[in-house]
């Protein structure tokens, strides 16, 4: 059983229309060429990121962009109450923020106003419920905090003859 999901729908002129589709696992939810698998259950982010390597060969979640942080924040409204971990953290440098697996740094943030900073012992991102309204807060890399991995989707071509 696979799920998919529009993400582009390309209509040409002569040939009909092309649409294309992310596939994803059972369990994993499609966007725009990913898959996510939510795992509400505490975990440390070095943890976290272990588990997502072993489910898929993910990896904790990368927020490339505004697009992708608001689908992912209206996923987690339907979870009661959960930190979420982000795939970030500053422990090399206090305040500068790279990706965990490719220690590269971001190209969108989200942080709080007040997260993100100089905080010595707050070295991982995470989404934040309650007033955050999962905007993203720093905290303690031990957790416990629910997982979300990312995964590359399959994207797929189908062709609608019009
Ligand atoms: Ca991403
Ligand atoms: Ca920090
Ligand atoms: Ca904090």
């Amino acid at each position: 059983m696979w799920k998919r999901s529009v993400s582009i729908v390309l209509c040409l002129l002569i040939s009909g229309c092309v649409s294309y589709y992310t596939t994803c696992k059972d369990g994993w939810v499609p966007f725009s060429g990913s898959c996510y698998l939510f795992r509400a259950q505490g975990m440390s982010f070095t943890e976290a990121e272990h588990f997502c390597r072993q489910h898929e060969n993910s990896h904790l979640v990368h927020v490339d962009d505004a697009l992708e942080n608001s689908f992912l924040k209206d996923r987690m409204r339907a979870y009661k109450d959960a930190f979420w971990w982000v795939g970030l953290t500053d422990d090399d440098i206090e305040g500068v923020w790279k990706w965990y697996d490719t220690d590269e740094m971001p190209t969108f943030t989200d942080f709080m106003p007040g997260d993100g900073g100089d905080h010595n012992k707050e070295d991982c991102a995470t989404f934040g419920p309650g007033p955050a309204d999962y905007s993203w807060v720093d905290a303690s890399c031990s957790g416990p905090i629910s997982v979300l991995c990312e995964a590359r989707g399959h994207e797929c071509e189908e062709t609608i003859v019009g």
